[in-house]
């Protein structure tokens, strides 16, 4: 991990790069910029977000006037999931990230974007993994299937295959779509936290949107920059947990040699 180029403060993270969140530290000026970010997105996310993430957001209260006090919602949330959160200075190495999660801990940033990154960020803030990542951890389903994935992270490094893993958490925790009886909801953090892909992601006749598929998925190259051109659809998170409960290792032998297909490819 080049942290030479990311912009948290990573002098005091531990060996797991654990941080203090240093609630009291955050500004008056940055609890405003936070409750414009949740303004903005709470205006979509009745209309976009999954019924998952909009029930777990009803019940954390006092999360929308200021940035989330970690130690108070980790109280919460261990009551509900056995999930805690941990504070980060921002990326973290794939070894720290997946053990995190092997641990039912989630890495959350400290640091909050500026005034002009309102639209853009390029490294998730904590406006990202909070409201993006932290409400479905409430959901028991959704917080298994992460659990197993920190695991089979762990493996992955050791089978040498973490950038397939990687395209699963992209095109599922990151920016999944998921089938519900009112119609295709957003699950994924990436679009839940986004102040245009969150409509687009549903709306928009551009992007292909495609049933679950994990092969697929493990050889679907993706952009970081730029809104997707294909998005994956599960049924629900049980529909996820049994697609992703086999061993990988004989999948990743197979698609080694196999091409990987351009993100728009269809
Ligand atoms: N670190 N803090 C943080 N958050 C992430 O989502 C994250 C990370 N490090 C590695 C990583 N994600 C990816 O390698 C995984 O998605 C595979
Ligand atoms: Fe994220």
């Amino acid at each position: 991990m080049a942290e030479a180029a990311l912009r948290g403060d990573y002098t005091r993270a531990g060996a797991d790069y654990a941080v203090e969140q240093d609630w009291a530290a955050y500004t008056d000026a940055e609890h405003a910029l936070y409750r414009r970010l949740f303004e903005r997105q709470a205006k979509l996310v009745p209309h976009y977000a999954c019924p998952e993430w909009q029930a777990a957001i009803a019940g954390l209260e006092g999360v929308s006037e200021k940035i989330p006090h970690f130690g108070r919602l980790s109280e919460k949330l261990r009551r509900a999931t056995g999930w805690e959160i941990v504070p980060v200075p921002g990326l973290i190495p794939d070894e720290a990230f997946f053990t995190h999660l092997a641990n039912r801990r989630f890495p959350v940033t400290v640091w909050l974007r500026k005034p002009e990154e309102f639209d853009y960020i390029v490294e998730p803030d904590v406006f990202h993994d909070f409201f993006g990542h932290v409400p479905l951890l409430f959901d028991r389903t959704y917080a298994d299937h992460l659990y197993e994935y920190g695991k089979g992270g762990l493996k992955a490094m050791r089978l040498d295959a973490v950038k397939m893993l990687a395209r699963l958490y992209w095109y599922t925790i990151e920016f999944g779509l998921t089938r519900t009886k009112a119609g295709i909801r957003a699950y994924g953090a990436g679009l839940l936290s986004s102040g245009g892909e969150l409509a687009y992601c549903v709306d928009d006749p551009r992007p292909q949107r495609r049933p679950f598929d994990l092969e697929r998925i493990m050889r679907t190259e993706y952009r970081i920059d730029r809104y997707q051109d294909t998005y994956f659809v599960i049924d629900s998170f049980e529909h996820l947990m049994r697609e992703t409960a086999p061993d990988f290792t004989p999948i990743y032998a197979r698609l080694k040699s196999l091409p990987s297909f351009r993100p728009d490819e269809k």
